[in-house]
C-alpha cells in the first residue's frame, strides 16, 4: 500500500464505532444521511473510488460494474448474501469481491426460531389481541397453537446459520432434516442428530415445519416454486429468513389465504421493501422487516470484518471473505 490513504466509498450510514475507525484508516466517504444511493450516484462513486461498501440494498450488477473506474480494487459488501452483486462480472474485470459470513450466524438463526415459535404459538396473534385491550379471559379451546417438541423441522441449506438453527431447534424438541447440496457430514449429523434428505420433494412432503437459510443463486431462485409448495403438508410452516426471492412469494400467498398452509413466518420478502399485500392481513403469518441479523453486535462485527477485508487485500493478500463465482 503506498502512503496515500485508499478511497472507500460507504453507500449507507454504519454504526458509529464501525465509521470512526473508518475515518482513521481510509479517505472515506460516508453517507450521513442514509438515503439509499440511486444508479447514478452509485456509478459517479464507482467511477472513482479505490473501494467500494455496499449494502443489500444497492444494485451492483454488470453495468454498473463496467462503469467503474480503473481504481476500482475491491467491492467489500457489508452483509453476508451477495445476491445484488454480479461477482462474475466483478472477478472478468479484476474487481475482488468480499462479504461478512459467520458473524451474524448466531444472531439470524435466534430470529429464525423465534420466528418458528411465534407462528406454531400465534405469538403475535395474541399480543396484539392483548395489547388492544381485547382480552376477554381465558377459555380452554380458545388460542391453542401446535406443540413444537416432537414436530419435524426441515432445513433446506445447512450451512453455518442452518446448522446454528439446527442446535437450538433440538433443544427445543424438534426432530432435525435438511436438505443441501451435499451431505453435511457424518460428525455434523451425528452432532445435530440431522437426517439428510437428498430429495427436496421428499422432504417437503414429511414436514411439519420448513426453514430457508440458503443464498439466493440462480439455482435457489423459486427453489419452493408453486408445484412445490402444493407437496406441502396443509399444517406445515414455512419459515424464512434467507431471501424471498427462494420462494415463489404470489403462490405461497394464494396458499395461506387459502388455508393450504398452516402458517408462515417471513423475514424477507421477493421484492423487498414491498410485501405481497395479501401476506398483511393473514391470523397464520408473521412478518418482520428483514431483521434477523440487527443486532448492535452484528451490525459491528460485519464493519470490523469489511476493514479487515480490505486492509488485508490492499495489502496484497487474500481477504479472509473473498467471494468467488465457482463459490456460488
Ligand atoms: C443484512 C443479510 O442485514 O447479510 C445478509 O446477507 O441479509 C442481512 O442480514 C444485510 O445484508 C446488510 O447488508
Amino acid at each position: 500500500m503506498t502512503d496515500r490513504k485508499p478511497k472507500v466509498v460507504v453507500t449507507r450510514k454504519l454504526p458509529e464505532p464501525v465509521e470512526a475507525r473508518m475515518r482513521e484508516l481510509f479517505d472515506v466517504v460516508l453517507n450521513d444521511d442514509d438515503r439509499p444511493m440511486d444508479a447514478a450516484a452509485l456509478a459517479a462513486a464507482v467511477a472513482d473510488t479505490d473501494v467500494l461498501v455496499p449494502t443489500i440494498t444497492d444494485q451492483i450488477d454488470k453495468a454498473l460494474i463496467a462503469a467503474a473506474g480503473p481504481r476500482l480494487r475491491i467491492i467489500a459488501n457489508f452483509g453476508a448474501g451477495v445476491d445484488h452483486i454480479d461477482v462474475e462480472a466483478a472477478h472478468a474485470r479484476g474487481i475482488a469481491v468480499t462479504n461478512t459470513p459467520g458473524v451474524l450466524t448466531e444472531d439470524t438463526a435466534d430470529m429464525t426460531m423465534a420466528l418458528i415459535m411465534a407462528v406454531a404459538r400465534r405469538l403475535v396473534e395474541g399480543a396484539n389481541i392483548a395489547q388492544a385491550g381485547e382480552f376477554a379471559g381465558w377459555s380452554p379451546t380458545w388460542m391453542l397453537g401446535k406443540r413444537l417438541r416432537g414436530a419435524s423441522l426441515g432445513i433446506i441449506g445447512m450451512g453455518r446459520i442452518g446448522q446454528a438453527l439446527a442446535r437450538r431447534a433440538r433443544a427445543f424438541g424438534l426432530a432435525i432434516n435438511y436438505h443441501n447440496r451435499k451431505p453435511a457430514g457424518r460428525l455434523i449429523e451425528e452432532e445435530l442428530g440431522a437426517t439428510y434428505w437428498e430429495s427436496l420433494d421428499q422432504m417437503l412432503a414429511h414436514m411439519d415445519i420448513i426453514s430457508l437459510n440458503c443464498p439466493h443463486t440462480p439455482a435457489t431462485y423459486h427453489l419452493l416454486s408453486a408445484r412445490r409448495l402444493k407437496l406441502l403438508q396443509p399444517h406445515a410452516i414455512l419459515v424464512n429468513t434467507a431471501r424471498g426471492e427462494v420462494i415463489d412469494e404470489a403462490a405461497m400467498a394464494n396458499m395461506l389465504q387459502a388455508g393450504e398452509l398452516g402458517g408462515a413466518g417471513l423475514d424477507v420478502f421477493e421484492h423487498e421493501p414491498t410485501i405481497n399485500p395479501r401476506l398483511l392481513k393473514l391470523a397464520n403469518v408473521v412478518l418482520l422487516p428483514h431483521m434477523s441479523s440487527a443486532t448492535v453486535e452484528a451490525r459491528i462485527e460485519m464493519g470490523e470484518k469489511v476493514m479487515i477485508n480490505i486492509r488485508t487485500f490492499l495489502d496484497g493478500h487474500k481477504p479472509p471473505d473473498r467471494v468467488i463465482p465457482s463459490m456460488l
